[in-house]
């Protein structure tokens, strides 16, 4: 009757449980309320990982690449985002470094999210590029599959919108790369 003993723990103990168990490990101690930031929150107990703030900027032009940025909260155990996938366009995994002072978008097999951590994609950074994606208005929404390696495969939706209205002051706008010589 062991399982029967654990039900009546309830929720409150296993949290309980589970916090002491990272903190002997050697984690920083998280208590749930603290752990808010830029208004994305992550819970010590959350086993997957939690996504937020999906949205996925139209092409500025027909022909162009749309990009997907948004946070995604590590859960309790080290993981790593290694694709994503939306309906009849192909994806890849981008990061913009700067190479001797010129910005250039790398394709990656994956991003790693460490236990309790975070990535942010997003416009100058880390990044989703979308390929060949059917025509759709801004302001709807689009299920977005990200897979990762140990939690498989999550379904976020994310905002359409068009390009230029995210507050993108600075000229890292991807319509205006040359994508070609990217990789
Ligand atoms: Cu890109």
């Amino acid at each position: 009757m062991r399982r029967k003993a654990i039900g009546f723990m309830g929720p409150a103990a296993i949290f309980t449980a589970v916090t002491l168990a990272m903190t002997a490990c050697g984690q920083p101690a998280e208590t749930p309320e603290s752990n808010i930031e830029d208004g994305v929150q992550t819970i010590a107990a959350v086993t997957e990982p939690v996504l937020s703030e999906f949205t996925l900027i139209l092409p500025a032009a027909e022909g162009r690449p749309a990009a997907l940025y948004g946070t995604i909260g590590g859960g309790t155990t080290d993981d790593s985002l290694t694709g994503f996938a939306v309906e009849g366009a192909t994806t890849e995994l981008h990061e913009t470094v700067d190479e001797d002072g010129v910005m250039r978008m790398t394709q990656r097999p994956a991003f790693a999210l460490p236990a309790g951590g975070k990535i942010r994609l997003e416009q100058g950074g880390r990044h989703g590029m979308i390929f060949g994606l059917p025509a759709m208005d801004a302001g709807t929404e689009v299920p977005v599959t990200l897979s990762f390696a140990k939690a498989g495969e999550i379904v976020v939706l994310a905002a359409t919108r068009a390009r230029g209205t995210m507050g993108d002051v600075n000229a890292m706008d991807h319509g205006g790369m040359d994508h070609s010589q990217s990789h």
